[in-house]
């Protein structure tokens, strides 16, 4: 394979510094939740750039945006990207750099003068983070067919606002039919978000597959009763089981091999210091690379919930949101991505993602692969979130030539 073609670093680097601009901190990490101001701020900046390197940009009835480069031939698309959306308490690497590094291969082709067989294309998803409108991966999940627009609208955010107003307040003039252009491929660099290429000193990631995620909204309902009048054993405390919960998923993320659990978002009400709440709504976010095993912690989750409600004669209300299988890349785009790491001679181990990804569900649409880059201290959904420059650069360079591969040259 042929590596003298580069990215250019330094250029790659101060479009993730314009983007890192919108939505930024004050502490630093950036607040660009799906649908916000900040998040149509981010896709224009995005946009702006895809028109400027003459793409052909395309907008789906959700927002996704699509830059398509023409290839020598028609057909469908070698695509690439990511997400520009991120978590409340974001870094300026997740997503951002899957779609500017796309970005930034497409400028390097252009200044090579170089007309791939096969078009180009760099998609950036909607709502990847589902921070504020579940389901996660929402926009790619919408291109697969699996989210209808109608079903979208009318999805409630945690601030109690309907999808379908701020798409029509703060949407984008969708309509394109992505299906129309069928893409051939998908590829993703992205930032591992974990410790392990850091601890392991290498330096990409080429991810074989993504573990398994579910995400189940619990709304438990006991009764106000006074914080100091009321014996224990007359209380419906909805508080009380909300915490035993937490404490459930620290024990199956112990207990089952390969299992994490967590209780991201939880609220009491009425949430006075001296009233017993009567009711508390929490989320429980599982992930096991094994489908079984990812099985069998909600099978005990919601028998331990079950339980426990029931001892304390609380009403449970459960909602499952997020429900993504485990997927495994096709072999030989995990290959192609290889032979380009090789190429470069860069130190290279073969993973699984731990974070979820618009990848896990492009798998099902078309040949999808993964390329990760370090995470400084693993740390991500952190307003410190860290990767090195020369790791950035190299996961962009193996993203160029691994898109070269693909697209025939
Ligand atoms: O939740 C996830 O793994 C992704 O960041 N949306
Ligand atoms: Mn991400
Ligand atoms: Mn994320």
């Amino acid at each position: 394979m042929q590596t003298t073609l580069r990215i250019n670093g330094a250029r790659l680097l101060k479009s993730i510094d314009e983007l890192a601009q919108i939505g930024a901190l004050e502490r630093g990490g950036v607040c660009r939740l799906a649908f916000t101001a900040a998040d149509k701020a981010g896709r224009e900046y995005v946009e702006s750039h895809m028109r400027s390197l003459g793409l052909q940009v395309r907008v789906d009835g959700i927002g996704n945006l699509m830059g398509i480069r023409a290839g020598r031939e028609q057909g469908p698309i070698v695509a690439c990207g990511s997400h520009s959306d991120t978590v409340a308490t974001g870094g300026r690497f997740d997503g951002s750099v899957g779609v500017l590094a796309g970005l930034e291969a497409m400028e390097t082709l252009n200044l090579a003068q170089v007309t791939t067989r096969r078009p180009l294309a760099v998609i950036d998803f909607v709502n990847e983070e589902g921070a504020r409108f579940m389901p996660d991966m929402m926009g790619s999940l919408f291109v697969r067919g699996d989210l209808k627009i109608v079903e979208a609208r009318g999805i409630a955010g945690i601030d109690g606002i309907r999808l379908g107003e701020d798409l029509d307040r703060f949407g984008f003039p969708g309509g394109d039919d992505f299906g129309k252009d069928p893409i051939g491929c998908y590829l993703e660099l992205h930032i591992e978000q974990g410790p392990v290429l850091e601890q392991e000193k290498i330096n990409i990631g080429v991810v074989e597959g993504v573990q398994g995620i579910r995400w189940i909204a619990f709304t438990l309902l006991g009764a106000t009763a006074h914080a100091g009048a009321t014996p224990i054993h007359l209380r419906h405390d909805a508080g009380y089981v909300a915490g035993e919960i937490v404490r459930c998923a620290r024990r199956l993320s112990l207990e089952i091999e390969g299992q994490r659990a967590t209780v991201g978002s939880m609220s009491f009400s009425p949430n006075l210091v001296n009233v017993v709440p009567e009711e508390a709504r929490l989320t429980v976010d599982l992930r096991n690379p094994d489908a079984a095993r990812l099985q069998q912690a909600e099978d005990e989750l919601n028998r331990f919930v079950n339980q426990t409600a029931a001892a304390e004669r609380v009403l449970v209300e459960r909602e499952k949101r997020v429900d993504v299988p485990p997927v495994v890349f096709d072999r030989s785009m995990v290959d192609a991505v290889d032979v380009a790491v090789q190429a470069f001679g860069y130190s290279s181990m073969r993973m699984i993602s731990g974070a979820g990804h618009d990848a896990q569900i492009m798998a099902k649409v078309c040949p999808t692969a993964m390329v990760f880059v370090p995470s400084r201290g693993g740390i991500s959904h952190n307003i410190h979130e860290y990767t090195a420059p020369e790791d950035i650069e190299r996961g962009a360079n193996v993203l160029l030539h691994t898109l070269l591969a693909l697209a025939g040259e």
